[in-house]
């Protein structure tokens, strides 16, 4: 297999970035990082060379390159024989439903609650539209734990890319102490205290980049 190089961005901020690094480092696959850090010069003149869409992640395996995490994930999951995804096909099918609805949704919570890895004792306002978002990744996660607990400790048993794609939204419900229910509590604690996402957190607690949106610090 040709060598896989992840082009991620600024760990503390780049939501996008953390899903596909944490599914090559469940899989196991070997992979160099390169780091641009967000809104910086160097982003602005070398991700476009790397990154058809001029953004971040990007995975470079041979020659090529895929960008968007989803299709990273998928990618990395054919590399190592499927094993991204639930070998059940009823279980892959809903994981793929998961993981899908949140690549393209919960569009309320990434606009109030923007990742900041290193915040917490942050707080929002809870409007009617992050109030839905909530209640849909309560409902996503309470039900998967309940209908698939015994297989093991993710949504759907072993670490899946439906994991991998929520990993951001653990963060931010930690840093904006957002409310949840019992079982996905468990589910937010778990991921939590998982070795790879820990590994992630230490990194972005030693960056020192602060974005323009965040200058005020509120609590960051
Ligand atoms: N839909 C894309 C979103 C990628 C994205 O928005 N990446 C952000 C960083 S988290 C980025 O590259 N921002 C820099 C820019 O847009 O110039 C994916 O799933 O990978």
């Amino acid at each position: 297999m040709s060598a896989l190089t992840l082009v991620i961005g600024t760990r503390n901020y780049s939501s996008w970035s953390l899903r596909p690094w944490l599914l090559l480092r469940h899989l196991g696959l070997p992979f160099e990082e390169r780091l641009f850090e967000l809104d910086s010069a160097e982003f602005a003149s070398e991700v476009p060379k790397l990154s058809p869409s001029g953004r971040v992640p990007v995975l470079l395996h041979g020659g090529l390159r895929i960008w968007e995490s989803l299709a990273i994930c998928e990618h990395a999951s054919e590399l190592a024989g499927g094993r991204g995804w639930p070998q059940d096909a009823a279980l892959r099918a809903q994981a793929r439903a998961v993981a899908t609805e949140m690549h393209a949704g919960f569009a309320a919570l990434r606009a109030a609650c923007p990742m900041n890895v290193r915040a917490t004792g942050r707080r929002v306002a809870m409007t009617p539209p992050l109030q839905q978002d909530l209640r849909r990744i309560d409902a996503i996660w309470s039900s998967c734990r309940r209908d698939h607990g015994e297989r093991g400790p993710f949504l759907f048993g072993g670490f899946s890319v439906a994991d991998a794609m929520f990993a951001p939204v653990v963060l931010r419900i930690r840093s904006y102490g957002l409310p949840l229910s019992g079982l996905a509590g468990h589910y937010r604690d778990h991921m939590l205290a998982d070795a790879h996402l820990s590994e992630w957190i230490r990194a972005a607690e030693l960056e020192t980049r602060v974005l323009p949106h965040e200058e005020a610090g509120a609590g960051a």
